[in-house]
């Protein structure tokens, strides 16, 4: 059986293994040649689509836009677009089309996937691309992201060191039944504006400053975050106790049986109050993170009997190598 609500004493010697995590963390920023490179392949597909469409627009989405992206990662992009005598289909294809004429490899209208989107790759740069139609709720969904970011350096630092490790460990593939980066960085979130002093407010239950209306969700909340930057200064904790009180937290102390994490309501949340407590269709909600602004949604949709098993024991792993391994650094991204 497993324990619950564990109280762990942190090890007494975490404050040493504040500088390799910081180090793991500055290793993985994109260096800003590979910033230049993105903004050069995003001014030509610009370029490109305002030859077709003069009025569309391009926004940056996911891990380019939101600040927690990683050297290397492929670029996410969404067309803005009011064509109405073509559906999505259409324009994916014409896209592909506008944007195979230049020089530009293996351009690809994936019109039948779950999101559909043009791919590509650009032999100048070696970067991939995906590109979407319309998708405004990820585009305001990765503004949120980035606001949050700007608040406590901390969150970067944990964001990327856990999605490093869930990389690593094979836990971040949602088509294999575990968490999109999305999430993870969710889970972050959600664990600053948890701790005790906070380190993170909820942006979402403050004063709006900014607001859109997207398909019928209103998204609103606090965007001034330059007047936040002081928030999480009676915090004093450094990453690798953070990283340390993340694991312990999914392994140890979450209640998957009866709790929702909410970064909306910076609380938890009762299952019951939303009616994730059954199974409905594929939705079997066994560790349950609601979206920011699809309040229907639960990133943790997701995952099945099996891969909540391989999840949770791989936070135990985590958990025990923060713990007690001699060189946690090394050990916790050991490939699978
Ligand atoms: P990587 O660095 O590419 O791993 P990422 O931040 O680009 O991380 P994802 O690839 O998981 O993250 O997703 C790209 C963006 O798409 C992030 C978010 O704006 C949006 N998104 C992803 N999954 C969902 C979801 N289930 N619901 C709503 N928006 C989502
Ligand atoms: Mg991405």
């Amino acid at each position: 059986a497993r324990m619950y609500r564990r109280q762990i004493i942190c090890r007494s010697d975490i404050d040493s293994l504040n500088a390799p995590f910081l180090a793991i963390f500055e290793s993985l920023i994109p260096p800003e040649e590979e910033k230049a490179k993105q903004k050069q392949l995003i001014t030509l597909l610009e370029r490109l689509v305002s030859k077709e469409w003069p009025e569309a627009r391009l926004y940056l989405y996911g891990s380019c836009g939101n600040s927690f992206g990683v050297s290397k990662s492929d670029i996410d992009v969404c067309l803005a677009i009011e064509e109405t005598d073509m559906d999505k289909s259409e324009i994916l294809l014409k896209l592909a089309d506008v944007l195979q004429s230049d020089n530009l490899q293996n351009v690809q209208a994936l019109t039948r996937a779950r999101v559909p989107i043009v791919k590509l790759k650009d032999p100048v740069t070696g970067i991939s691309c995906d590109i979407c139609i319309n998708n405004v709720l990820a585009v305001v969904n990765t503004k949120l992201l980035r606001d949050y970011a700007q608040i406590d350096a901390r969150l970067r630092q944990l964001a990327f060191i856990i999605k490093h490790w869930a990389k690593s460990r094979g836990v971040n593939q949602t088509y294999q039944g575990t968490l999109s980066s999305y999430a993870y960085v969710l889970m972050c979130i959600h664990f600053f504006q948890h701790r005790r002093p906070a380190i993170l407010p909820c942006l979402q239950e403050m004063e709006t400053t900014y607001s859109v209306t997207v398909d019928d969700i209103e998204c609103a909340y606090f965007d001034q975050v330059e007047k936040l930057r002081d928030f999480g200064c009676y915090n004093k904790e450094n990453i690798a106790q953070l990283v340390w009180g993340f694991f312990n937290y999914w392994a140890y102390c979450h209640d998957y049986a009866n709790a929702v994490i909410s970064v909306r309501t910076g609380s938890i949340i009762s299952k019951r109050d939303k009616d994730w407590t059954r199974r409905i269709g594929n939705d079997r909600h066994l560790i349950c993170i609601e979206d920011p602004f699809e309040t229907r949604h639960d990133l943790g949709r997701v995952v099945d009997k099996y891969s909540i098993k391989v999840l949770r024991e791989e936070f135990e792993r985590a958990a025990d190598i923060m713990q007690n391994d001699p060189n946690p650094c090394v050990k916790l991204f050991e490939p699978y």
